[in-house]
């Protein structure tokens, strides 16, 4: 057992914004009682954004209101989702008033639940004699999942025995109708979820059923891959037609092959990444090292060869899918917020099977850029896809690219991303630390007092903006004298992945004894490995110090990135950077970096709220007509559109002082082009 609490500034501003503006807000938006502009998340006139009406659709499932249900066939799981950040902010801060709205909502799942444990307001209200035959689209057990992770969590905050019921009384349902038993289905979801809401519901309560269910759906899939293609033949010209599968690849759902023998990540991000969240919890839980095998297979491609430097995966609008090896277009993209929080929850459940700073790296990477991108700095507009290059003309204008927004929408007719957000960062105290076999480890960076049993742990830091870190270790007096294995007797922070790049050595003294290599310091025996430094207590007040030194680093890709040959990504820390119009001007693509330039870094109290800011110096290449310049838009040219090439071109660039702001806080000011990777020259 342990209680974490997040002191830290950067974080908390966010928490806050999750407690005070998101989480009000988007109740407002799920009970329809504010007016907002739903946009539709790219051109495609079939997705519903007259209002959200997920309450609404409850109350009708439930008797209590009469009409129809209105979009999508997982539009409970926002409600769902909002209820488990609405657990984790209660945790973090009681509100009674809150509760009282959260309970409310748990009444009415509980009046919209059939009696033997089945809910989906879609196919309750729109097909019943259609429940659970067209899984791959039907996102039934999807929603049940996002229920179970709610009711586990609002469980945890509140003690409500009645949530548990609703949510067990689902598992049970699923439970009981799928497997291989006399008189069970086999199937299972095309959207990979309720194998995490099942484990998450067998953590909390033991029970075997749900364990057995989670590792059946995952067994379950790929072994059997027309068992949608029956059901979509068996159904056919049932209305609503949600079937639509054999216009999808194999890949799409993840059924190509035997989860076990998965060795790439492919179709579906989000769907991607939630099975991969699910088999490293399963591998871990029962002690499957094949299974773990495959986790490590998948991760491995992903983080090799198929995320975006900014931790977003998806490559492509299509599908919202994974392409292939090295394909990470800029500027369409998907990189879906869901997909990097579910990196997120991917990334935590390796590193609980194993700790590996890699794992973590790769958790901050995908949270401070990706993640954070999917927000506005006001906590009220949401990014569904998050681009590394926009161009606001080719948004509005080139239907390919529809889905690259310029700013954050109000909401998104598909509001998946806003509650995903909200619940993970209103449980962010969760992934700065993780305990196992009597070793606590800090993971993420940030300002925090823990206590976990056997060790007090006090964090300071100014990350993200500074590299240093103070932790004040203390052995709690019971535990003094404990054996190894009982309580917390050794500390293990990461030495993150992006010091290598710094190429400065990372600084650690224990109470101002420094340490030099693997050894003792101050009695205490020391040891690094896989990235992380592990210090063995017990702990008096102890004052262990890291100072990673954080320059500006250039950053470039695999040479088989196509879309990055010759380009520069600029970091800081653990921070993506970016260039703005705003800032630098227009027509970003005219941009170079001086491949000499020295880079400064300046903390601008002013700026949105308050951020490191980086300088460095560029040329801007005229478009071979001496009046186009960033005040002439290059509409005005009078040059031709191809002309012999002239190797003056590039003594006439203007020397320019170029102007990065932290890729999470772009598009907070207003219609703008943005690029994370410039061309060097
Ligand atoms: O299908 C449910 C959610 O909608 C997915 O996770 C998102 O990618 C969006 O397609
Ligand atoms: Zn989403």
């Amino acid at each position: 057992m342990h209680t974490i609490k997040i002191t830290d500034r950067f974080f908390t501003n966010y928490r806050n914004l999750v407690r005070d503006k998101m989480i009000p807000y988007q109740y407002k938006v799920l009970n329809d009682e504010i007016a907002v502009n739903i946009e539709r998340e790219r051109n495609d006139n079939s997705i519903p954004n007259e209002k959200s009406h997920c309450l609404e659709n409850f109350r009708i499932a439930a008797g209590l209101k009469k009409g129809e249900h209105y979009g999508w066939q997982f539009q409970d799981s926002d409600v769902y989702k909002w209820l488990e950040a609405v657990s984790y902010s209660l945790i973090e801060k009681p509100d009674d008033n809150l509760k009282a709205i959260a309970d409310s909502v748990v009444d009415l799942i509980a009046q919209a639940q059939e009696d033997d444990g089945y809910i989906s307001t879609y196919f309750q209200l729109k097909c019943p004699e259609r429940k659970f035959k067209d899984l791959a689209w039907s996102h039934e057990l999807y929603c049940a999942g996002h229920l179970m992770e709610a009711a586990a969590a609002y469980y945890e905050a509140t003690g409500s025995e009645k949530v548990l019921a609703v949510a067990r009384k689902n598992a049970d349902c699923i439970c009981r109708y799928f497997g291989t038993g006399k008189g069970q289905t086999r199937g299972f979801d095309g959207h990979e979820e309720v194998e995490i809401g099942l484990m998450r519901l067998y953590h909390l309560t033991g029970d075997e059923s749900y364990l057995q269910t989670a590792v059946y759906f995952l067994d379950e899939r790929g072994r059997n891959p027309n068992i949608f293609i029956e059901q979509s033949a068996a159904e056919h010209g049932g209305k609503p037609d949600l079937s639509g599968i054999l216009s999808f690849p194999k890949t799409y759902f993840q059924i190509h092959k035997p989860v076990i023998e998965q060795d790439t990540a492919e179709g579906h991000a989000v769907r991607m990444m939630y099975l991969a969240t699910a088999m490293a919890d399963v591998a871990l839980t029962a002690g499957n090292t094949k299974l773990y095998e495959a986790c490590k297979k998948i991760w491995r491609n992903v983080v090799d060869r198929r995320m975006y430097i900014t931790g977003g995966v998806g490559s492509t609008v299509i599908g919202e899918s994974f392409t292939f090896d090295y394909d990470l277009p800029n500027d369409a993209m998907y990189c879906e917020t869901c997909a990097s929080v579910a990196l997120m929850f991917f990334a935590r459940n390796m590193l609980l099977n194993e700790a590996r700073g890699e794992y973590a790296d790769v958790m901050e990477r995908a949270l401070y850029n990706t993640v954070l991108d999917g927000m506005a700095l006001d906590g009220r507009h949401f990014f569904y896809v998050n681009p590394l290059e926009v161009t606001p003309e080719a948004s509005a204008k080139d239907p390919g690219k529809s889905h690259v927004k310029p700013v954050r929408p109000e909401w998104l007719g598909c509001a998946c991303c806003p509650p995903n957000l909200a619940r993970l960062l209103a449980s962010l105290d969760r992934y700065a630390f993780h305990e196992k076999d009597g070793i606590v480890f800090a993971d993420l960076f940030m300002n925090a007092k823990a206590e976990f049993t056997g060790l007090t742990v006090e964090e300071e830091t100014e990350y993200p903006w500074q590299g240093n870190v103070t932790f004040r270790l203390k052995t709690t007096t019971a535990r003094k004298d404990a054996q190894p294995g009982c309580g917390a007797r050794v500390f293990a922070v990461r030495i993150p992945g992006w010091t290598v790049n710094s190429g400065e050595k990372v600084r650690i003294t224990v109470n101002d004894n420094p340490l030099i290599a693997d050894d003792v310091i101050c009695g205490k025996a020391a040891m690094l490995k896989d990235g992380y430094l592990y210090l063995t207590g017990p702990f008096e007040d102890d004052i262990l110090k890291l100072e990673f030194a954080m320059p500006v680093i250039k950053m470039s890709a695999h040479p088989a990135v196509r879309a990055d040959n010759g380009k520069i990504a600029v970091m800081r820390g653990p921070l993506v950077y970016a260039l703005e119009s705003i800032d630098n001007g227009t027509g970003l693509n005219r941009l170079f970096l001086r491949d000499d330039t020295a880079f400064t870094w300046q903390f601008r109290t002013d700026l949105l709220n308050g951020m490191c800011i980086i300088k460095g110096k560029g040329y801007r290449i005229p478009d071979g007509d001496d009046a186009v310049g960033p005040e002439h838009p290059a509409e005005d040219s009078q040059a031709p559109l191809y002309a012999p090439y002239s190797p003056g071109v590039e003594t006439k660039a203007e020397c320019v002082e170029l102007t990065w702001i932290p890729y999470f806080a772009w598009a907070n000011r207003g219609i703008n082009e943005m690029s994370v990777w410039i061309r060097q020259k």
